[in-house]
């Protein structure tokens, strides 16, 4: 052990976390020029970074989940310093963190990016009923689980298929029923659905998804399909086959061949026990248009981590990101930060193989397709959009994405 922290470094930019967030902003900053080696730092202690819209993919057969993970060092600029290290605690007051090496670091400007952590503990029997391979649970929200549920799919031949959503916030709010829309075309092209396996989407929300004009067609098609609906259904446990559930006429328990189960998500401890936190939701608190920290005028936060009141999703951050950048540059130069975010983002929702409905909304649950010009109403799902999803937004992402040089629907930077 250490008797003293070494050296602390210090840095004009420190980005904490380096998902999709943390390599964008990191990365687009660094092509702004006006950086020097080292002066921007990443800290992660992750080894891989994944690409993780493609796991709902990995859960149909459609991709294989190795494909998607990068080693994350290969991914960081040599210009940038890399701290692969955890984060322990933040003192915004003197500028600094420290990690969990015991080392301080300092910075001019803090963006805090290290995503929301998935509590598999929040559903009692969770974590042992994904563990046991005999049992068809399985999760796409995980590196470790997202293949068990093709596995799962592919072993079901009859009886009772549950898809569950929490309530609380999420990331990827479509994907619950991504993973339902793909297991049943798998089942159906087997002859399975709907003769000998019935499917049900219990969800702790009231409708099928939080804007209007796609929840109706997602509805549409859940009638049309002959999937019952559950709402405000919240799985509390998973006991043997039995799936225990919160609702507000009290407990309701339901037996099941097959589970796929989104847990419950929320900040990172180091977040919400950090004065960076919203107090009512943990996450950091950030204005809504700039992306900047309400206390702090040196902190910023996009992604899933921040309080940024709209879906939390990859597609988000091409548009928080550059918004991030632009008024953290003016803010070193003194100015007053100007770029506004709308709250845009997006879900290509996969409702069979081969079609993705591109929902694209900003705050408010207002429409923002950028197909429009086309003539294009996106609630309708189309091969084009799932070649979207499968073939050219997984091959962006690494190409130009992570290296900052993509705006999502304002192409490539
Ligand atoms: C996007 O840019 C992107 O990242 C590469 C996605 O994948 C995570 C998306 O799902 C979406 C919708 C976008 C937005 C880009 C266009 C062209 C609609």
């Amino acid at each position: 052990m250490r008797a003293v922290a070494r050296a602390a470094g210090k840095h004009r930019v420190v980005v904490v976390g380096a998902g999709s967030a943390g390599l964008a902003v990191s990365h687009q900053l660094l092509r702004s020029g006006r950086f020097l080696q080292n002066e921007i730092a990443i800290i992660d202690p992750a080894a891989w970074h994944h690409y993780q819209p493609g796991w709902t993919l990995v859960g149909a057969g459609l991709k294989d989940k190795t494909d998607l993970q990068r080693p994350l060092r290969e991914l960081i600029d040599p210009k940038l310093r890399f701290y692969h290290e955890r984060v322990e605690s933040f003192t915004p007051d003197t500028n600094t963190l420290t990690l969990g090496n015991g080392d301080r670091v300092h910075y001019d400007q803090l963006v805090v990016v290290p995503g929301i952590r998935i509590d598999y503990t929040s559903i009692k029997g969770l974590p042992e009923a994904l563990a046991d391979p005999h049992m068809l649970v399985s999760s796409t929200y995980g590196y470790e689980t997202c293949d068990k549920v093709y596995t799962s799919v592919k072993r079901l031949q009859k009886g009772t298929a549950i898809f569950t959503q929490p309530s609380g916030i999420v990331k990827c709010a479509g994907a619950p029923q991504k993973a339902m829309w793909l297991a049943m075309d798998f089942w159906r092209k087997a002859g399975l659905f709907p003769s000998a396996i019935d499917v049900h989407f219990a969800t702790a929300l009231p409708g099928m998804f939080g804007v209007p004009k796609y929840s109706q067609r997602l509805d549409e098609l859940r009638r049309q399909r002959g999937v019952h609906g559950h709402f405000q259904h919240d799985l509390t446990e998973v006991n043997g086959d039995k799936a225990v559930f919160s609702t507000p006429e009290g407990t309701v328990t339901k037996r099941f061949d097959f589970l796929h189960v989104v847990p419950k998500m929320g900040p990172h401890g180091f977040i919400r026990d950090s004065p960076l936190a919203n107090k009512a939701s943990g996450l950091v608190d950030v204005d809504p248009a700039t992306t900047r920290h309400l206390n702090y005028a040196n902190v910023w936060s996009i992604g899933d981590a921040s309080s940024l009141p709209t879906s939390k999703t990859a597609a988000a951050i091409t548009s928080q990101a550059p918004v991030l950048v632009d008024n953290l540059l003016q803010a070193m130069d003194g100015k007053t930060p100007e770029t506004v975010y709308d709250g845009y983002t997006s879900c290509p929702l996969i409702t069979e193989y081969g079609k993705v409905m591109l929902a694209e909304f900003k705050y408010n649950g207002e429409i923002k397709e950028t197909f429009s010009f086309l003539g294009l109403d996106q609630g309708t799902p189309r091969r084009a959009f799932y070649h979207l999803k499968k073939d050219f937004f997984p091959w962006v992402y690494y190409k130009s994405m992570v290296k900052g040089t993509w705006a999502g629907p304002k192409g490539w930077k």
